[in-house]
């Protein structure tokens, strides 16, 4: 077997931590060979609970978890980092604005920036799941001068999973049998799940289903507004599922796409599709030897076009906001 691979994540004792942590200790974030260990960061109240989170992570007895530390400093807890989730974030709470959500939030992302880049692997990859999931990367990137740019990434992999259960659901077809399912733009109400160039069984799936009516009026709310619904239902926003994307995001990036098929991943735009360079918006890509490309050369129709300018527009909103606190 391997050396362990070191595996931070932040937020630990919040909920989706508590899911995402047994699943990574399982090997389903880097695959069955591979041992983890794993470095836990959490503010200085929530460090007990994430030493309860780690007493149940011994008790697991996993066989790939090489170990597990808990800090409630930055700088030690990206130390060595070869993949880094960054998912505790400052959420919105009631009478906040915009601009103090972005602002408290830097102040979360800046410094975890900063210990990035002080001390991460030279191969490390980010996965920011703590919302506003695009910008909160942004920052990150801009203070971590050192990194390559692309191994900042943001996830829209729930979205994706959402809008492949959708259309499974609504076309009678196993998700299994569903490729090429793009989310563009921002992990946000405005983002926009694109079926017209996914497969539903060897079938363009725009024309399966035939039906814009549901398209606008159905499909795009339902995936868009998730989030809502789980926290209408559960009482508590998506945890589990959430979890479940960041594992699939991860493993998905080191191991590859199948051939003839994409995933859906925010990353640093190189200018495709008109995405002004820079912004990290959800793109379709595919992934290989650890390394993952834009899929070029789609052909945006005018439904497409628009709401994939609406995410867009929202996310130069948001750096224009970051840019104009200095915080990138
Ligand atoms: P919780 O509030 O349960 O947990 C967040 C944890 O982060 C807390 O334990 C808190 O102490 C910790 N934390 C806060 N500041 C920190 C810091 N500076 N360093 C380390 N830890 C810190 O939230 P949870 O439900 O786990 O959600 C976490 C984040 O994921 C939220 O921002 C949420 O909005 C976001 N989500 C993103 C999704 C996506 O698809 N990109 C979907 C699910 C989720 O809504």
């Amino acid at each position: 077997t391997q050396a362990p691979v070191n595996v931070t994540v932040t937020g630990a004792a919040g909920q989706i931590g508590y899911a995402l942590l047994f699943r990574v200790a399982s090997g389903q974030l880097l695959g069955p060979d591979t041992p983890v260990k794993l470095r836990l960061l959490e503010i200085p109240q929530a460090v007990k609970a994430a030493e309860g989170t780690a007493l149940e992570l011994e008790d697991g007895a996993f066989g790939l978890l090489a170990g597990i530390d808990i800090f409630d400093d930055a700088k030690q807890a990206f130390s060595g980092a070869n993949v880094a989730l960054l998912v505790g974030a400052r959420p919105r709470t009631k009478g906040m604005e915009r601009g103090d959500l972005l602002e408290a939030n830097g102040g979360i992302f800046k410094p975890q920036g900063e210990a990035i880049n002080a001390g991460a692997a030279e191969d490390v990859k980010v996965l920011v799941v703590g919302n506003p999931a695009n910008t909160n990367a942004l920052i990150a990137q801009s203070h971590a001068p050192d990194v390559p740019a692309e191994r900042f990434t943001a996830m829209t992999r729930l979205d994706h999973n959402r809008a492949l259960a959708q259309l499974a659901k609504k076309t009678g077809t196993p998700v299994g049998e569903i490729r090429k399912l793009t989310i563009w733009g921002n992990h946000s109400a405005t983002q926009y799940p694109d079926v017209f160039h996914a497969e539903v069984a060897g079938r363009n799936a725009a024309e399966v289903v035939n039906d814009r009516t549901w398209l606008a009026e159905e499909f795009i709310p339902t995936v868009a507004k998730r989030g809502a619904a789980i926290i209408e239902a559960r009482g508590a926003s998506s945890a589990a599922s959430a979890a479940s994307a960041a594992i699939d995001h991860v493993y998905t990036w080191v191991n590859g796409t199948p051939e003839g098929d994409w995933t859906s991943m925010a990353v640093p735009s190189d200018g495709s599709y008109g995405v002004p360079e820079g912004l990290i918006s959800s793109f379709p890509v595919t992934t290989r030897d650890g390394r993952y490309e834009i899929v070029q050369g789609l052909d945006l129709n005018e439904f497409s076009r628009e709401r994939v300018d609406a995410s867009v527009g929202e996310l130069t909103e948001e750096r224009e906001a970051v840019r104009s606190l200095g915080l990138v």
